[in-house]
């Protein structure tokens, strides 16, 4: 319970008020009936030092559903209280400043987080690695524009107008380099939050659909001697060295007869344009590394399949041309594939820093402040420049929330679950 009514409802329910912090035993009883609910611990947080800033007080009951119900109907008698909406604590702490919205986002994050690379990044985020930045930039820009301010006071006592200074021009151009570059980071921190991206390609029956079902360790997709069985896009998440990673089995790329393959073809040509990786399959007896893989921007392994059943020249031969040679009926090979790829993963996505975004949200109001930056460079006037560098200023306080955002807090607390 957060809120000038906690006191009195912890009190009314569990009697006498425990010492704050301190963990303490209660029976607890329904004020209207008379009835014992539980007997449970409570804790008491005072205002100004509880996570939503509010007076809290918390039951730590025993969680069957009757006990819960009974609890509930308890603080409907007390009055005064309602239920919770999502995100609703977070937003409280927000509102009375205990931390800043990228924090708030943070928080939701470890919430949802499955790997340990999502772990790392929301809790870095929650601890305040983005906020820091972008206070940062934030003050930057009202620095540089406190600069220009300056010097038009000056010029109209000297009674010369001219253009703003070298000096603020060099500081805002600085701004807007780096800016700009940390806008290229929402790729990473999307890998990292909603995974990377790993397509398997190659001919028919080169063995792509048993490989999706020995990594996934389950069978996704089917696996049958007869060519051309898969033929729409078949997916798995899997976990690899932290990572979230969605695995994609595709249809085997030949010069298909039927329109269905035909465009199971053309969906996986697509899908791998996208990609972060892909893994080009062949059959260890009849390797090939067709021209269409040299033409990709994205990193294309080799990897050789079926080495329990090729001979010595076609192992000879294939060890040339793939990265991997492997079997998925003996599982030769699958161990160094797999830390191979956890390698890959982990110096395409953790890079020295942690990304300074988050969210398309952050992204577009940095893209907003860069492009009021790149006007106030442009302008030769300093009461001109002096107004874009107010709006940019403006946009990076959005991100955090020290600029009213009202409409962005909807978007942001939405997402979280009840309780938090
Ligand atoms: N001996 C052997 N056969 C395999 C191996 N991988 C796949 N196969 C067989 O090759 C055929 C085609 O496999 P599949 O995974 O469906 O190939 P896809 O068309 O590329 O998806 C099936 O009969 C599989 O049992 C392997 O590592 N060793
Ligand atoms: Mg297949």
């Amino acid at each position: 319970m957060s809120g000038p009514r906690a006191d009195a409802a912890l009190e009314a329910i569990a009697g006498k008020l425990p010492p704050y912090r301190q963990a303490s035993l209660r029976s607890l009883v329904d004020p209207e009936r008379g009835e014992a609910i539980d007997e449970a611990l409570v804790l008491r947080f005072a205002p100004g030092a509880s996570a939503t800033g509010e007076s809290v007080a918390e039951f730590h009951v025993h969680g069957g559903r009757a006990v819960v119900e009974a609890l509930f109907a308890a603080l409907d008698a007390v009055g005064g209280l309602r239920p919770a909406e999502r995100g609703e604590f977070t937003r409280r702490a927000f509102l009375s400043g205990r931390l800043d919205l990228t924090e708030a986002e943070g928080i939701a994050d470890l919430v949802a987080a499955e790997t340990e690379a999502q772990r790392r990044f929301a809790l870095g985020q929650m601890g305040g690695s983005i906020r820091v930045q972008y206070e940062f930039w934030r003050e930057r820009i009202i620095r540089a524009r406190g600069l220009i301010e300056a010097e038009i006071d000056f010029s109209d006592e000297e009674g010369v107008t001219g253009a703003w200074s070298d000096r603020a021009r060099l500081d805002v151009r600085g701004l807007a380099v780096e800016m700009q570059s940390a806008m290229a980071d929402l790729r990473r921190a999307d890998r990292i939050r909603e995974g990377a991206e790993v397509v398997i390609l190659g001919a028919v029956n080169a063995g792509k659909s048993s490989l999706i079902n020995a990594l996934a360790r389950r069978d996704v997709a089917i696996v049958s001697p007869e060519a051309g069985t898969t033929r729409d896009l078949i997916e798995a998440v899997l976990d690899i060295g932290g990572y979230r990673v969605t695995l994609v089995d595709t249809a085997g790329l030949r010069d298909a007869e039927g329109s269905v393959e035909r465009e199971g073809i053309r969906r996986a040509r697509a899908r791998a344009d996208g990609a972060d990786l892909v893994l080009w399959l062949s059959d260890s007896r009849e390797s090939v590394y067709p021209d269409e893989l040299l033409e990709r921007r994205v990193p294309v392994w080799h990897v050789a399949t079926k080495a329990d059943i090729a001979d010595e020249g076609d192992l000879q031969c294939v060890e040339q041309i793939s990265r991997h040679i492997i079997s998925t009926v003996t599982g030769e090979g699958m161990d160094a594939l797999l830390s191979d790829l956890g390698a890959f993963l982990d110096s395409t996505l953790r890079g020295r820093e942690p990304p300074l975004i988050a969210r398309a949200r952050h992204r577009s109001a940095l893209a907003e402040a860069v492009a009021a930056l790149d006007k106030a460079l442009a302008a030769e006037a300093p009461e001109l420049a002096a107004e874009h560098l107010r709006i940019a200023a403006d946009r990076v306080g959005t991100v955090t929330g020290r600029v009213s955002v009202e409409d962005v807090l909807d978007v942001v607390f939405r997402e979280f679950c009840i309780g938090k």
